[in-house]
């Protein structure tokens, strides 16, 4: 990771990381040493962050052990301590879903959560290492969708696979599908729709687009779950629900920089098991990176002042 990269990490976390601050620093300004004050100030930041309210006990059990093993008397201390045990608490990096190409990957998730513009950001960095890219408008509802598809399509230069609104989105998935077979693209990206009358209805259609690109693959398909972080606590449940519905490769989580509650990414790793595989901080093609556990905790929690 650059410095530069790191900047904006931070710069998008920054109304979580002033949240968590804010309460930590009064923690520790409370409590000279690591008292039962100390402790319950740092589970009131987590909670505040929407880490999760199990979640957050839980760490601060592993803090009050860890402080105990290794004789940590300063606040500080426990703080830099704390930033390791956050990043322990997602799963160990494995491939990357979205380097491990040629792949087909499934765009999925609720109204609005950023699919779309995450498609556009996935289409230029796949272009700017050098890749082929094929994106499928598979969201006929609307038709600016369409056109807003369209240009991410043309900015990154990748090809784009369209029908008219209305078109049946399975038969536009599998025609990007097919044409990425033949055309020997590297990856091919599904952007789905995300407003439908009902959930059900969404969770069918999204059954059946999967259904249809597994069955004209003739490289790895992976779903990826775009999620929102504004929607806080929420957005676990949907998680949940699409994880249970499509079976999850990973997780896109979006709008970081628009919410103080980021720790929610901590409480939706932790419960799903699902990798997050890139983080949006930010509405241009810059504001997307992958995800590293490390760094992440660290501009989360920041040096408390
Ligand atoms: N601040 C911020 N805004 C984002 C981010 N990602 C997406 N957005 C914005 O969120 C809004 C919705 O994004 P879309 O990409 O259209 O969402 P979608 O999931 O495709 O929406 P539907 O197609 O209606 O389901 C847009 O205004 C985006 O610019 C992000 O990481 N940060
Ligand atoms: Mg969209």
């Amino acid at each position: 990771m650059t410095a530069a990269w790191f900047d904006r990490l931070s710069s998008g976390l920054s109304r979580t990381r002033e949240t968590l601050q804010l309460r930590l620093s009064s923690a520790i300004g409370r409590s000279r040493a690591l008292d039962d004050e100390f402790f319950a100030g740092v589970e009131e930041a987590l909670i505040a962050a929407d880490v999760g309210a199990l979640a957050s006990a839980e760490l601060v059990e592993k803090l009050r052990a860890a402080a105990r093993k290794e004789k940590i008397r300063e606040p500080n201390d426990a703080i830099a301590e704390l930033v390791e045990l956050i990043a322990r608490e997602f799963p160990p990096a494995g491939t990357d879903p979205l380097d491990d190409l040629p792949a087909v990957v499934l765009l999925v998730g609720v109204n609005g959560s950023g699919k779309t513009t995450t498609a556009g950001k996935l289409a230029e960095e796949a272009r700017a290492a050098g890749h082929s890219v094929v994106i499928g408008s598979a969201d006929t509802y609307r038709a600016a969708a369409i056109e807003q598809l369209r240009i991410w399509a043309e900015r990154s230069g990748a090809r784009i696979v369209e029908r008219e609104r209305g078109s049946d989105p399975a038969s536009v998935a599998f025609d990007a599908v097919a044409a990425g077979a033949e055309s020997g693209a590297d990856l091919v990206i599904v952007d789905t729709a995300g407003r439908l009358h009902t959930s059900k209805d969404l969770m069918e259609e999204l059954k059946k687009v999967d259904r249809v690109v597994r069955k004209r693959a003739t490289v790895p398909v992976r779903s990826l779950l775009v999620l929102d972080a504004t929607t806080g606590q929420n957005a676990v449940q949907q998680a949940r629900e699409f994880h249970a519905s499509l079976g999850l490769d990973g997780i896109v989580l979006t709008k970081l920089d628009g919410t103080a509650k980021g720790g929610i990414v901590v409480a939706i790793a932790r419960e799903l098991g699902v990798p997050i595989v890139r983080i949006g901080v930010g509405e241009s093609i810059e504001d997307m990176h992958a995800f590293d556990a490390r760094e992440f905790a660290q501009a989360l929690v920041g040096a408390p002042a």
